[in-house]
C-alpha cells in the first residue's frame, strides 16, 4: 500500500479553492473545506465589552473565531467589538437575538451592543453569515 504524504503548498491551495467554491455555492459539506477553529472561550471584561475576531485557522483557512466559547450572563448589556484580521468578508451573527455586524471587511471592526435576554439559558449558536456552512460558527454560553 501507498502512502501518500500532501505537501503544504498543495493542500493548502486545496483547502482554499474548496472554501471559494463551497462559499460561492452557499453550501458544501465536504470535512476538507471545514475550517478548524478551536474552542478557546471568553466572557466581556468587566465594562461589557467582548473582543472577537474573525479570523484564519492558521492552516490556510480562514474562516474562524478567534474564540467559539463566549461566556455571557442573562440580563447582562454586552458589546462586542468584532474585529476582522482574515481575509474574506466575515460578520458576527446571533440570529436567535437579532444580533448581526453586517459584512465587516478585512482589516476593519464593527462594534455590536445587545442585552442577553433575561429568559436565555443554555447554548445559543453564532456565526458568520457566509461561512457556516464552513464552520464559521461558535457557542454562547448562557448562566
Ligand atoms: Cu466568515
Amino acid at each position: 500500500m501507498k502512502i501518500v504524504h500532501h505537501r503544504t503548498s498543495r493542500l493548502l491551495a486545496l483547502v482554499f479553492g474548496v472554501a471559494l467554491l463551497a462559499a460561492a455555492c452557499g453550501g458544501g459539506n465536504d470535512d476538507t473545506a471545514a475550517a478548524e477553529c478551536g474552542t478557546a472561550s471568553t466572557s466581556p471584561d468587566a465594562s461589557g465589552v467582548l473582543l472577537l475576531e474573525g479570523t484564519d485557522d492558521g492552516k490556510g483557512g480562514d474562516n474562524c473565531f478567534d474564540f467559539t466559547v463566549l461566556e455571557l450572563t442573562a440580563g447582562e448589556e454586552v458589546t462586542v467589538e468584532f474585529e476582522n484580521t482574515g481575509l474574506l468578508q466575515h460578520t458576527f451573527t446571533v440570529n436567535d437575538w437579532d444580533v448581526d455586524t453586517g459584512l465587516v471587511d478585512s482589516g476593519d471592526t464593527a462594534t455590536v451592543t445587545f442585552t442577553v435576554p433575561e429568559d436565555a439559558s443554555g447554548d445559543v449558536t453564532f456565526h458568520c453569515i457566509p461561512h457556516e456552512a464552513l464552520g464559521m460558527t461558535g457557542t454562547i454560553q448562557v448562566t
